[in-house]
């Protein structure tokens, strides 16, 4: 009788969708008729044609998956986790012996749109079933995303009903390398607080965690060959806490972490400024033999290694290796900001000499700005944050260009000044101000071409907490991963604020601590 009642249920809500077959250009699914499910999508698709039907995820739903592969295996099971968290129900996830049936949402590779390339995807959507195709795993991963956020709970949902409206998503991304970066150093966050912002970053179609693992206050990745660096260099921070850092297996969990959601680790060692934690850790890397104090301020621009004497390289090369050595990823951050205590030629034969051990290890260098004043590598990336000029320095070497100009995407800058954490020497940036900008415009004469992609930094000297990080990261990071994934053509603040208000509904699912900004909708 339960099951007769359950079909009945299901044939209803199916009707009440009524069919507008008419396919039509819309920027979101929505079905139309008695039941309004308008989706929100964010980073909007490059491409989606509404049919206004709806597919029933219910208890009857299962996902399917190309048979024979693990990766995709898991990647199903991470959507059937997910959706069983939001709907109640427990989808199960089994390999795909032929094409699934009705009822049924199937992950495969076969079939894929080459030109979507590494992360795009297709969604096909009908009654029958939901079909997510890709070239790659990863693509597959990004798609799972989308439909995270168009598997809505309404009005049925009491019911066990959940309604995907129907139709075809084509998507690919514009940048490959979008990003956000963690400041761990000035305040410490551990293995679960990090691993939470990766899981939100997911959410997002972000591919890219940079993690800002050294400072002035606080030196937080263990390194065998110099053991002091986190005893003591990591054992403090800003405000004089006891600081903290990750041991190697904690930071190869952190990696693995992230490579299951396809986002890739870029570590940074910011050097030869902002090294105090170093040098206060090994007197013999300082030019006079002296070690300083540690030190839980906040001036920057004070500390320099010491850059004619060979144990520094020594050093360098040891941390590289081993840090190299637990990084699959392509890219390492050598920082190389604000060194305000080094000599402009020492810089220059430091930052030179730096890359060579980096490139040695076989990775792709990235540096703050300053670095254009070196000889870049060819392969390597110039951060711009505050000086546009090294920005045009850095390509005319040939280098690329990751977009993080404070004033747009400092997002440890305060929305306004009532916002209680944060700091506003760039700018006050409301989440208006954070989205409305096209990197590709941003610099003259640094064009799209230059650019691998955006960042979004976010420092730690006034948060302390996972609460304090997603106040300043919320609302304005799913801005940022639009600009970093949706052509600008399609970016309009005036649209993308309704999608945005949203979202309200998957941050207080998710428990984050957002800022209500009073520019949207909510
Ligand atoms: N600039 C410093 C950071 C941090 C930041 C706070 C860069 C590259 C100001 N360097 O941004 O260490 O102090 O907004």
């Amino acid at each position: 009788m339960e099951n007769l009642k359950f079909i009945v249920l299901a044939i209803a809500a199916a009707m009440i969708v009524t069919a507008s077959c008419k396919p039509r250009e819309s920027t979101d699914l929505a079905t139309t008729g008695m039941i309004l499910t308008k989706t929100s999508i964010i980073p909007k698709p490059v491409s989606v044609t509404a049919t206004g039907e709806a597919f029933s995820l219910n208890s009857k739903t299962a996902i399917f998956v190309d048979a024979g592969s693990d990766e995709i295996l898991r990647t199903g099971q991470y959507l059937a986790d997910k959706l069983n968290a939001t709907t109640g129900l427990a989808i199960s996830v089994n390999e795909a012996q032929a094409e699934p049936g009705k009822g049924s949402i199937f992950l495969t590779l076969s079939g894929a749109d080459q030109s979507l390339g590494e992360e795009g995807y297709t969604l096909d959507i009908t009654r029958q079933k939901v079909k997510l195709t890709a070239v790659n795993p990863a693509g597959l991963f990004r798609g799972i995303q989308t439909i995270r956020q168009i598997a809505l709970k309404d009005t049925l949902s009491a019911k066990g009903l959940f309604m995907i409206p129907t139709g075809t998503i084509s998507d690919k991304p514009e940048y490959s390398y979008r990003s956000m970066m963690l400041d761990v150093s000035r305040h410490f966050f551990g293995v679960e607080d990090v691993k939470q912002v990766i899981e939100y970053l997911a959410f997002y179609k972000i591919n890219t965690f940079h993690m800002h693992l050294s400072d002035d206050q606080g030196w937080r990745i263990e390194i065998k060959s110099w053991p002091n660096l986190t005893i003591h260099g990591g054992s403090t921070q800003v405000g004089g806490g006891k600081g903290g850092f990750y041991t190697q297996e904690q930071y190869s969990d952190i990696v693995k972490f992230a490579a299951d959601r396809y986002i890739t680790i870029v570590p940074e060692i910011d050097m030869p400024g902002h090294t105090n934690a170093a040098l206060s850790s090994y007197p013999e890397l300082n030019c006079d033999g002296k070690a300083p104090d540690l030190y839980t301020g906040t001036t920057v621009g004070f500390s320099s290694l010491c850059t004619r004497k060979e144990i520094t390289y020594q050093f360098i090369d040891d941390v590289v290796r081993e840090i190299c050595a637990l990084t699959p990823g392509p890219f390492f951050h050598i920082g190389g900001d604000e060194s305000n205590s080094t000599k402009v030629d020492d810089y220059i034969y430091f930052v030179n000499r730096v890359q060579d051990i980096v490139a040695k290890y076989g990775k792709r260098v990235v540096g703050w700005d300053e670095i254009a004043l070196s000889t870049l590598k060819p392969n390597s990336v110039a951060q711009c944050w505050a000086n546009e000029e090294n920005a045009k320095k850095a390509i005319a070497q040939g280098a690329k260009v990751l977009m993080a100009p404070a004033k747009k995407t400092y997002i440890d800058m305060k929305y306004d000044s009532t916002t209680h954490i944060g700091l506003h020497w760039a700018a006050f940036i409301e989440v208006d101000d954070n989205y409305n900008w096209d990197p590709a415009s941003y610099i003259p004469g640094v064009t799209k071409d230059n650019i691998i992609g955006i960042e979004a930094p976010l420092w730690a000297e006034t948060i302390s907490t996972l609460e304090d990080i997603e106040y300043l990261t919320f609302p304005r990071l799913p801005g940022v991963a639009e600009i970093g994934w949706t052509p600008v053509s399609l970016r309009n603040w005036d649209e993308y604020k309704f999608r945005l208000a949203d979202h309200a509904r998957f941050f207080e699912e998710m428990g984050i601590n957002y800022y209500k900004s009073p520019r949207v909708p909510w």
